[in-house]
């Protein structure tokens, strides 16, 4: 089963802001090997359209918003990032839509292993394939 969910992240506020560290163990599930980060995305842009076969990501939207549709070959959800203090975890074989980019959006995602373009399904009907065959990664 396709798993994903949002993680509120602990603050380490005071005084002077805001500050939120992210590590494996704190404020993430796994072990961060690379971070990407998307910005100045085009009014009516659709990012995504893929899945993963085993990365685990975290996508957080640290600057303005943006909308992820997510499914997991059974039901679709929209799932709207505004907040810093909040992540979008996502592990493995769940198809993925970005959309509704806030032209200050920041999107900003941490992934749990080096960038892998073969770790992407990016044809839907072999997405279904494998949700149907019950795939569930590699690892
Ligand atoms: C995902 C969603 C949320 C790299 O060379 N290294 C990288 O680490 C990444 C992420 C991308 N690229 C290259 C591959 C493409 O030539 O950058 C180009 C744009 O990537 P893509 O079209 O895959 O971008 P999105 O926004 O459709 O998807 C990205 C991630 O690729 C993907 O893993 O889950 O964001």
């Amino acid at each position: 089963m396709a798993n994903y969910k949002l993680i509120n992240f602990d603050s380490l506020g005071d005084e002077r802001g805001s500050l939120i560290a992210i590590e494996k163990g704190n404020n993430s599930p796994f072990e961060i090997k690379r971070a990407y980060y998307i910005f100045n995305t085009q009014d009516g842009v659709v990012r995504g359209l893929h899945a993963h076969i085993n990365l685990k990501q975290i996508a957080i939207a640290v600057s303005g918003s943006c909308t992820f549709i997510i499914d997991d070959g059974e039901k679709r959800e929209d799932i709207k990032l505004s907040s810093p203090n909040q992540g979008l975890y996502i592990d493995g074989l769940v198809w993925r839509e970005m959309k509704d980019f806030s032209n200050d959006c920041v999107l900003v995602v941490l992934a749990s292993e080096n960038y892998d373009e073969n770790d992407y399904v990016r044809n839907y009907d072999d997405f279904l394939k494998k949700v149907k065959d019950g795939f569930t990664g590699n690892k």
